[in-house]
């Protein structure tokens, strides 16, 4: 937790005709939240009422709590900045816990806040309604997922806890808990304070990027990694210019997919070991010094090649701290780390910026049934033409058809590797970037979460939706075959579009695959459905790679 210097609260007790909810909002706002996902419920509707009213912040409700946190993690991603998910007590709230603790697994900055019970209710000493075991539950188990919480109960202390929890929630870049029982939503409330957050040490952070600098020169192969941070803390700017001042060459881990899209650095691509490119693994696993700058450390990003990989030989800035043999930092925001770097960066290597990878295009518009990397190969021909735009990825085998589709805005939930979360994603790309994205999900995805399509029209959405219906959750085929459970029906998803409020066509070979892509892409008036219809057994070039190598890791060669 976050240690804040008390006293420090800079704060006006009058309110102003402000409330607790407005408060709030106000705090929200200032710290750069752009909207409010949510779903109604009787323990929240005083607070829905004053988000509504109060018109601070703009209101997408959703149709599943789990879409709700999806769609905040995804806004907390493309904006740097706070995602903001609203539900009601024990039903609602518990109902997102998964969302939630992907957000906290990968780093994303969510606030929960739920609505809770009364002061009153709470005295009547009777079980209330979505109670599970003590009234607390709720806020015991957000405690896990979450960095920060706080149950306002108390209007005079409410600004500062509003202020802790929000702030870490920045600082760390963690999902954070706000319950607000109902009683109190409308109670005045004074401004919340900005805190006087603990100052970066630079002195601190001069002397490692000092030791840093030190070590990239003294290497022979030095190299780069760099993971989602870079996104949270809004550093992809000055990270570029720091890898062009060094001209080292750089790689983005499998999370960090997607970072860098229109930045020009020496950038080889993404690292995925022996599933990737030759020439990215080469780079990162021969490097005799390795930088790694704001990367998670997960089996996703590593699993694939950790043998490879000498951490002795790396330098890891992560989660506020840095660490090189046997040496920690610790304290040392991956922001104060870069700048103290740019301050005396100067040419170690000579990698220039590289030109984009290569990407397949030139889809043959033919009756050839779909595979699905043909997708890719069709959304590239579709962006080079149409110029690019961002993606939002379900897991599966849709995660890696992104993969192979050029360098854009991919939000995906690359380590937790919860599914659901592509559709929601995609929904809050269009209120969060005004940007029209493209969806890839697969059938299996789709059954979560894919019904949310249905809350476009009310907010004139109109995302592309690539649904690969292989009839199957054929990831977990490459597992482990031969096992009917992984069988799936045949829904014919196109033909629920319309009553949906949208668009869908079913495909099945290469040539109506880019009539429907080029259709899709004219017509902006409602969502467009494409169902890529893909055989069982057969998944994208990546994804074949990525599991041939997984299934040499130990944990997967009895299935
Ligand atoms: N439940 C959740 C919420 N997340 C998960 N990752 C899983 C279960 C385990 N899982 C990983 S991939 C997968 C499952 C069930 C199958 C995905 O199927 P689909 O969306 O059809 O995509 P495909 O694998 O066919 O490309």
């Amino acid at each position: 937790m976050q240690d804040f210097a008390p006293g420090a609260a800079v704060e006006s007790r009058r309110t102003n005709g402000r409330t607790l909810a407005t408060a709030l909002l106000d705090a929200l706002k200032d710290r750069g939240a752009r909207q409010v996902f949510g779903l109604p419920g009787d323990f929240v509707l005083p607070f829905f009422r004053a988000v509504q009213e109060s018109a601070i912040l703009p209101l997408y409700t959703l149709s599943h709590e789990p879409s709700v946190g999806y769609a905040a993690d995804a806004a907390a991603r493309l904006g740097s900045t706070l995602g903001v998910a609203v539900v009601t007590y024990g039903a609602g709230a518990l109902n997102m816990v998964n969302a939630v603790a992907q957000a906290y697994a990968e780093k994303s900055p969510v606030v929960v806040i739920s609505g809770g019970p009364g002061a009153e209710e709470a005295r009547m000493g009777l079980g209330l309604h979505h109670q599970v075991k003590s009234l607390n539950s709720q806020f015991e188990i957000f405690r896990e997922v979450t960095c920060a919480q706080a149950i306002l109960n108390d209007p005079d202390t409410a600004p500062f806890e509003i202020a802790r929890v929000l702030d870490t929630a920045l600082s760390m870049s963690r999902p954070v808990y706000l319950e607000i029982p109902r009683d109190l939503v409308d109670r005045p409330c004074p401004r919340v304070p900005r805190l006087a957050l603990p100052q970066a040490d630079a002195t601190a952070a001069r002397a490692c990027a000092r030791e840093i600098l030190d070590r990239l020169r003294a290497a022979e192969r030095p190299a780069i990694l760099i993971g989602v941070e870079a996104r949270r803390y809004g550093l992809e700017g000055k990270l570029a210019a720091l890898c062009r001042a060094l001209g080292v060459p750089v790689a983005t881990t499998f999370m960090g997919r997607g970072l860098f899209a229109g930045e020009i650095l020496p950038l080889l691509g993404t690292y995925l070991g022996s599933a990737g490119e030759p020439d990215v693994a080469e780079a990162v696993e021969g490097a005799d010094c390795l930088l790694m700058l704001g990367v998670i450390l997960s089996d996703t990003n590593f699993g694939v090649s950790y043998r490879n990989i000498d951490l002795r030989a790396s330098i890891r800035a992560f989660d506020g701290a840095v660490a090189f043999s046997h040496h920690n930092y610790p304290g040392i925001l991956l922001e104060a780390l870069v700048d103290a770097l740019a301050e005396i960066a100067e040419p170690i290597g000579s990698a220039a910026a590289a030109p984009s990878p290569r990407y397949t295009t030139g889809l043959v518009y033919d009756d050839t049934p779909l595979e699905p990397s043909d997708v890719a190969t069709a959304l590239n021909d579709l962006f080079a033409t149409s110029g690019v735009m961002p993606i939002a990825a379900d897991v599966g085998d849709s995660l890696f058809v992104g993969l192979e589709v050029c360098e854009t805005d991919l939000v995906a939930p690359g380590y937790y590797a919860s599914m659901g979360m592509g559709v929601p994603a995609g929904l809050a790309i269009c209120t969060a970037t005004g940007r029209r994205p493209v969806v890839l999900v697969g059938d299996g995805a789709f059954q979560m979460t894919g019904w949310e399509l249905g809350n476009c029209r009310r907010y004139g959405w109109a995302p592309i939706v690539l649904v690969l219906n292989n009839r199957s959750w054929e990831m977990l085929r490459c597992f482990q075959p031969d096992q009917p459970y992984h069988d799936l029906d045949d829904w014919h998803f196109a033909q629920m579009a319309v009553p949906l409020g949208g668009e869908g066509v079913r495909v099945e070979t290469r040539a109506q695959l880019k009539d429907a892509l080029a259709a899709a892409y004219r017509d902006g008036r409602s969502f467009q459905l494409i169902e890529v219809m893909l055989p069982r057994g057969k998944t994208s070039r990546s994804l074949c790679r990525y599991s041939a190598a997984m299934r040499q890791l130990s944990v997967l060669k009895d299935e």
